[in-house]
């Protein structure tokens, strides 16, 4: 990640990135087969395509309250994807230059869920009657970095994340992991020749014995065939629940991301291809799979 880490959004996303690391040992695990492989040097060299939160649809909470932070750093909003199946609205951001990751934020659209599992989701949220983020100072990156991995509502108890299991697995993590970050992505077309596509990528991470995320095929494709998109599947932590109960819960992923060049620059020398030359955005299609990173067909399999 080749920002400066001491700015103001650097610093957050700095801040971000540390908790996850330790949660996710893929993470390491990747980064140092990719060093010793000599793919890069270290993790700065890893270009971070973008990164990605999930929140919960109730007053004072969901995207509208969590965008504020990124919209204050420099990010502008853009396309908006609606996954029914899952019952998820999405928007994704461009950040204020280059160097710094897309932000990708779902939100969960608990109106549309049963009123059990609405009642268990009001049963944490409830009185939470201002929007947390109002009272963050966004220019005191410290406290921005603190907020994602604070408690915004009580432990769950076991039962209730169950309860919420059955309905929605994006319902069941966001209870328990809030806006820990979801995924960081290795934008795979900077890498050597010989790993830079998400086929030849999948190949190395096989190889080094991840596993990789199979709803839809490993490779998920876009509908015009310039985005390409892998991930990992979530590892299951240990997670502590009300009354001191301890189940395992999956946490977060890895993914991995090829954009081709737009056809106007399909000629252009790769090396010299800039940001503006690829394509850009996201891909419905394949952000619905890759949410399936955390879900149990995923993290249960043989
Ligand atoms: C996000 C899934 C979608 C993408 O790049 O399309 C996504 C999530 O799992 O919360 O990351
Ligand atoms: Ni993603």
């Amino acid at each position: 990640m080749n920002f400066d880490k001491k700015d103001g959004l650097g610093n957050v996303l700095e801040g971000l990135f540390k908790p996850y690391v330790e949660r996710v040992p893929d993470v390491s695990k990747i980064t140092a087969a990719m060093v010793n492989n000599g793919l890069i040097a270290s993790q700065d060299d890893i270009v971070n395509d973008h990164i990605a939160f999930r929140t919960l649809g109730v007053p004072n909470l969901g995207i509208s309250s969590f965008e504020k932070i990124f919209l204050h750093y420099g990010y502008t909003k853009e396309d908006y994807f609606f996954f029914e199946g899952k019952k998820l609205d999405a928007y994704w951001y461009a950040p204020p230059s280059p160097e710094y990751p897309r932000i990708f934020i779902s939100e969960l659209r608990v109106k549309d869920l049963s009123n059990n599992v609405q009642e268990v989701i009001s049963k944490y949220t409830k009185d939470i009657t201002e929007d947390p983020v109002d009272s963050l100072d966004l220019n005191n990156a410290k406290q921005v970095g603190d907020f994602f991995y604070k408690s915004l509502w009580q432990l769950p108890s076991l039962e209730d994340y169950k309860t919420l299991l059955k309905e929605s697995e994006y319902a069941s993590w966001v209870i328990y992991n809030r806006y820990y970050l979801n995924h960081y992505t290795i934008s795979v077309h900077e890498l050597p020749e010989a790993y830079n596509t998400v086929a030849k990528f999948n190949a190395f991470l096989e190889s080094i014995g991840v596993r990789l995320n199979t709803a839809g095929g490993k490779i998920k494709t876009s509908a015009d065939g310039l985005l390409k998109q892998s991930s990992t599947v979530a590892e299951m932590i240990d997670a502590e629940f009300s009354n001191n109960k301890m189940s395992k819960i999956s946490g977060s992923y890895v993914e991995f991301a090829e954009r081709l060049p737009l056809p106007e620059y399909a000629s252009i020398d790769p090396s010299k291809l800039t940001r503006e030359q690829r394509r850009e955005g996201f891909e419905s299609a394949n952000a619905d799979k890759i949410f399936e990173s955390t879900f149990s067909t995923q993290t249960q399999k043989e």
